[in-house]
């Protein structure tokens, strides 16, 4: 049963077990997670995840590969990190890295890209058995009035009109659904970037949209229709409401999470300062470092949750 006014679905945290919201999975005899070659039926999900505490989610597959071998450093766990194996070998949709308790998972560009994902994701967590498991987009952005290389906690992932929601379309029609993420684990992480001092950190909203160019109001892009002040004025529009940057993924991973009973946290850094240009023109070293910064905040997270810290 789809109901399509807000707040209908909203998990009550009552049960810190991932729950999926569909009663036809309940009677499918297998149930194929196609995207990442795994299966109910070949796979032992529970033996393979069942102690997943953290699953952290990127874009770019080769990221997230070095995530997982940052973490490993960090969590000192043995074994070699250059050992790791993508558990998604078998498709080249997304790369999956499992190091103890945390999951990394890349996720592509854009909303379709990890809301697939996200659905085999949540399916493999409740076929697991998973409980009180954390998830974190870290990721890239554009910034609005923040210099390049501050990190972004969102607050509330926003959409291009600056609403906290997300729109689906299902069977033809609009389903709505909230998209604020859970406030205690971005204070926590707040709380973990002034323990580090390493680089500037705020919290803010985070403007989801579904293009890189025109959608994100670029004058660089191969259309262009608006002059430089209209922009501006949008961008102004957005820092107004409260927006610190924009990405592309953050409504649906904020809807998904929130009504699936999982905390959720988007954290990522500004390549550049939307003011200020379009073109991104740090260098290769340094867009690289700017690229750190989110994993190192959530494995300071991490191992304060674990009690390394
Ligand atoms: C941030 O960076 C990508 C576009 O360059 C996109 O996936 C996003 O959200
Ligand atoms: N990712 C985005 O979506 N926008 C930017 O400006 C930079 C990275």
């Amino acid at each position: 049963i789809l109901l399509n006014h807000m707040g209908s679905e909203e998990n009550e945290y009552i049960n810190e077990q991932v729950q999926v919201k569909n009663p036809n999975l309940d009677t499918m005899e297998e149930d194929i997670l196609y995207h990442f070659s795994l299966s109910t039926k070949t796979h032992n999900l529970p033996e393979m995840f069942g102690d997943i505490k953290f699953v952290c989610v990127g874009g770019s597959a080769n990221r997230m590969k070095a995530f997982a071998q940052f973490i490993h450093q960090e969590l000192k766990l043995p074994g070699n990190p250059g050992d790791i194996k993508d558990i998604c070998e078998g498709t080249d949709r997304y790369c999956m890295y499992k190091v103890g308790p945390v999951l990394s998972i890349s996720h592509g560009m854009g909303v379709p890209s990890i809301s697939i994902m996200l659905h085999e994701l949540i399916k493999l967590l409740h076929h697991a058995q998973c409980r009180d498991v954390v998830l974190f987009r870290l990721g890239t952005s554009g910034g609005v009035g923040l210099a390049p290389g501050t990190v972004v906690i969102t607050e509330k992932a926003v959409d291009y009109s600056f609403r906290p929601q997300f729109e689906q379309v299902v069977l033809g029609k609009v389903i709505t659904r909230n998209t604020e993420l859970d406030e205690g684990v971005a204070n926590e992480l707040l709380q973990c970037s002034s323990e580090l001092q390493t680089f500037p950190t705020v919290i803010g909203n985070t403007m989801c949209t579904h293009d890189f160019y025109e959608g994100q109001g670029r004058l660089d892009g191969a259309l262009c229709s608006f002059s430089q002040e209209e922009k501006l004025e949008y961008l102004r529009k957005a820092y107004e409401a409260g927006v610190r940057n924009i990405e592309m993924e953050s409504t649906v991973f904020a809807a998904m999470c929130r009504v699936c009973g999982l905390k959720g946290a988007v954290v990522c850094v500004a390549l550049l300062n939307r003011f200020e240009g379009d073109q991104i023109t740090s260098s290769h070293d340094v867009l690289v470092e700017y690229q750190q910064r989110p994993q190192i905040l959530v494995a300071h997270f991490i191992k304060k949750r674990l009690g390394y810290i």
